[in-house]
């Protein structure tokens, strides 16, 4: 082996205790468990894991609810020198097997509640051998896979000799971590991270942005198969020996009230979409109590948005960008110095590059496509040499995002690289057109995208959620006043549900397409 040695598992995990916070809370719920506890437990499941006859880097799918079998399993994964690629519970059968198939999954662990698409998808995975359900009944797999429980991996582990417990002889280099993303469209593709990427991201982000210190409490709303949620759910309170919350259960706002009252987390995350279904819900305006920071990603937080929020709770959110390609978040508003409608400066331990079309670095005040460069950028996307050379190019991560750069060094997003519109033959940002609608009382969410007039010539057009009544003339009045009047809609949509991602992110495609019928 050579390289720098290094395993995220026991730094996530065993570190704690060595240093003596063997009895501080990892997990605050739902089942509580100590440093040493969770220690111990990875430790089992990492033995149960090669008692299977895994192989170095043999990827294990986690198709799971966040709760402690996903949560001790991915850790086990990364001390053993296996690779954990959580995947999303919401994607049918289909794109469930296309993953699974593609990574090349040997393992795959399923929760219950997801048993129908698994036992479908796994149909065509050609090299996997092991279909381990998290509950209490195995599931049916196809020949040749052998099918066991959550429980019976654990008794494995637990008759295994004390060496299959020991930490695998990783680097820094080693595979940990395949996380599968599709954007806003298009197939899914790994992007591959290494143990080095999640230390990284824990002193980045967590230590110099979030301040995460022993005593917080994370609660998010993203789910741990996304990068946002494992970021903020596993990496950064592990990495200090701070405590995490999980909750099995979809986000609603009410859950999240009645987690907020029973767990008083200090730490909450979530994305523009969910703070606004915050905003328009009933929760008790002292919800928040207990929370110092929120945190927003996913897409701009827009500043009427961020007022709404923090005017009702109390409670500041920071906004920043990452991305499953960057592993968490490299550009952010700091807690003490956020400007709302910015998504603030680049986190330490990152550069970032605005640059023109031929690849030339803009000045300040001019839109550029944001490149990033770290050392938690994935290694490229598992057998797609064509899409990870026009991504991963040389230390730079292309984002295909948008920004501008005030003189103090503030960035702001226009957008996504192809959705920018000419109207008048000026560039036009949905973004800051979206911003001063949300800014209307009667607003709750709003896409703009450009539509061709009768000349074929694209002009910006608003698509809205009301949360009380207004007409269109009232809304382009009102963009009139607040902008310049180029950048007004010319025609409003009224709709009841903006098209997005899994993860919250606005699907403009679908939108372009919703107003163009
Ligand atoms: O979309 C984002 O802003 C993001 C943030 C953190 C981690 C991953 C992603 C995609």
């Amino acid at each position: 082996m050579s390289g720098t040695p290094f395993n995220a598992g026991t730094w996530l995990t065993t570190r704690q205790v060595a240093e003596g916070n063997g009895d501080a809370v990892a997990l605050a719920g739902p089942e509580p468990l100590t440093y040493a506890e969770l220690s111990e437990r990875v430790a089992t499941v990492a033995a149960g894991l090669r008692s299977l006859g895994l192989r170095h880097d043999d990827r294990i799918v986690f198709v799971t609810s966040d709760d402690v079998p996903m949560f001790t399993g991915i850790l086990a994964a990364f001390t053993a020198g296996f690779v954990a690629v959580p995947v999303s519970t919401m994607l049918g059968a289909r794109e469930l097997g296309e993953i699974i198939a593609d990574s090349g999954a040997v393992v795959v662990v399923a929760g219950t509640d997801y048993a129908t698409q698994v036992e479908q998808a796994v149909a065509g995975a050609g090299e996997l051998r092991h279909l381990i359900c998290d509950g209490d009944k195995a599931l049916l797999g196809p020949p040749g896979v052998l099918t066991s429980t959550w429980s019976e991996l654990v008794a494995a582990g637990e008759l295994q000799p004390a060496d299959q417990r020991e930490p695998a002889a990783t680097t820094e280099d080693t595979w940990a971590l395949w996380l599968y993303t599709s954007g806003t469209t298009g197939t899914p593709k790994g992007a591959m991270h290494r143990h080095a990427n999640i230390r990284h991201v824990g002193e980045t982000y967590g230590r110099t942005v979030l301040g995460i210190r022993p005593d917080d409490v994370c609660l998010s709303a993203a789910k741990l198969f996304f990068a946002y949620g494992i970021g903020n759910s596993m990496f950064f309170p592990l990495a200090v020996g701070a405590s995490t919350l999980l909750e099995p259960r979809r986000p609603t706002p009410a859950i999240v009230g009645e987690r907020l009252r029973r767990d008083r987390p200090t730490l909450f995350f979530g994305v523009p979409t969910f703070y606004a279904a915050l905003v328009a819900g009933d929760l008790d305006d002292t919800a928040f109590a207990a929370v110092r920071l929120c945190v927003s990603a996913g897409e701009p937080l827009p500043a009427a948005l961020q007022k709404r929020f923090t005017d009702r709770f109390g409670v500041e959110i920071i906004d920043g960008i990452g991305s499953t390609e960057a592993l968490h978040i490299f550009l952010s508003n700091h807690p003490d110095r956020i400007r709302p409608g910015t998504t603030g400066q680049p986190v330490p331990g990152y550069e970032i590059e605005l640059r023109d079309a031929s690849g030339a670095v803009v000045a300040p005040g001019q839109p550029g496509s944001l490149f990033v460069r770290g050392e938690s950028i994935a290694l490229g996307y598992w057998r797609r040499t064509q899409a990870s050379r026009l991504v991963f190019q040389g230390e730079w991560l292309s984002t295909g995002d948008t920004y501008v750069r005030s003189e103090d060094g503030f960035y702001t997003c226009l957008g996504r690289s192809g959705d920018m519109l000419k109207a008048g033959g000026i560039w036009v940002s949905p973004t800051e057109v979206e911003a001063r609608l949300l800014e209307h009382e009667a607003v709750a969410e709003v896409a703009v995208v450009g539509l061709p007039d009768e000349y074929g010539i694209d002009k910006p057009v608003a698509v809205v959620v009301l949360r009380a009544p207004a007409t269109e003339d009232e809304l382009i009045l009102w963009c009139r006043d607040g902008l310049a009047s180029f950048k007004r809609p010319r025609h409003v949509l009224f709709v009841n549900e903006i098209p997005r991602t899994a993860t919250g992110k606005m699907q403009r495609f679908r939108v372009r397409e919703m107003v163009a019928l």
